[in-house]
């Protein structure tokens, strides 16, 4: 049934990885302020706290607890068994989708695993995490990295490749995103605008679920799985119940 599909991942499908959303009830916001880890002018006040904020994460993604959760996983199976060409934009800095296994995959704000030199752009994987020692070797003298992360006024990573796969898609699923960070929650906007169905997982209706066709309620590990086997099966979403799904 559908030929081109866009997924925008948030830190809701995460959530059930252990890791920590930014706007639920403790949630990364509450302990930390945005103008301080998630703006450059933070980062250029206090480069040592916004490196120790990203520590802190990158040391909990590599603690060995954390792992991909069934929705991820169905990402992947989507990834390798469907017919059409498939996006998945994620939000999210973590690994998680490529541990479950997917490759065609854009990370729009940064990924935790890489740092980058300020002056030429270039990414390096971080084997360790963050310190003074970690500086590049592409310039002369080597510059400090910086987290590979886009903070609020900054440029998102992949915009034309994004716009050109919302352009074109006939399916677009945002699934545990809050809709409150833009660009990413206007992209429902553009998928609408080119005639593609819409569809929002997510626990609680998000800021602009008004603006998708369709809600899936509930958890994402247990409502994704079953989209993707929809999906696979040529089903249109929507025609035939979920469990564990509230339809709203
Ligand atoms: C579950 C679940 C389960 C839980 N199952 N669901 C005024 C108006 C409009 C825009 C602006 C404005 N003033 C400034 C702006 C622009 C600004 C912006 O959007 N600000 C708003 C806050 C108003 N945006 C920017 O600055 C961006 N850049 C930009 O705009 O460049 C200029 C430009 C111009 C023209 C075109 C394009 C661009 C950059 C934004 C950078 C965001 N960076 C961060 C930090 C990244 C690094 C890090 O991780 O530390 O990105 S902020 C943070 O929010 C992070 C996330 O990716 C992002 C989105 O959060 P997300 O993923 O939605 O998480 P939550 O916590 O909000 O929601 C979780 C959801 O999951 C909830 O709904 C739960 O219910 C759900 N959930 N468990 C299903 N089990």
């Amino acid at each position: 049934m559908y030929r081109q599909i866009v997924v925008l991942t948030g830190a809701g499908i995460s959530a059930e990885s252990g890791l920590r959303t930014f706007r639920d009830q403790d949630g990364l916001w509450e302990e930390h302020k945005i103008e301080d880890v998630a703006t450059p002018e933070g980062y250029a006040r206090d480069p040592e706290m916004v490196e120790r904020f990203y520590n802190e994460r990158w040391q909990q993604l590599h603690n060995g607890k954390i792992e991909p959760n069934a929705a991820h996983k169905a990402l992947a199976r989507l990834e390798q068994e469907f017919d059409g060409q498939l996006l998945v934009v994620t939000q999210n800095i973590d690994d998680l989708h490529e541990r479950a296994g997917s490759r065609r995959l854009l990370h729009m704000h940064g990924e935790l695993t890489k740092g980058r030199c300020p002056r030429s752009h270039q990414t390096f994987l971080l084997t360790d995490h963050f310190g003074v020692n970690h500086t590049c070797t592409c310039c002369i003298p080597a510059q400090r990295l910086r987290p590979h992360v886009v903070w609020f006024g900054e440029m998102p990573i992949g915009l034309d490749r994004i716009q050109h796969a919302l352009d074109t898609c006939d399916l677009f699923i945002a699934i545990g995103t809050s809709g409150t960070v833009y660009p990413a929650a206007g992209f429902v906007d553009t998928a609408n605008h080119h005639g593609a169905q819409t569809v929002e997982v997510n626990l609680v209706p998000a800021d602009r679920h008004s603006q998708f066709q369709y809600h899936l309620q509930g958890k994402a590990s247990e409502i994704v799985p079953q989209l993707v086997e929809q999906i696979l099966a040529g089903e249109v979403i929507g025609e035939k119940p979920l469990s564990g799904a509230a339809n709203v």
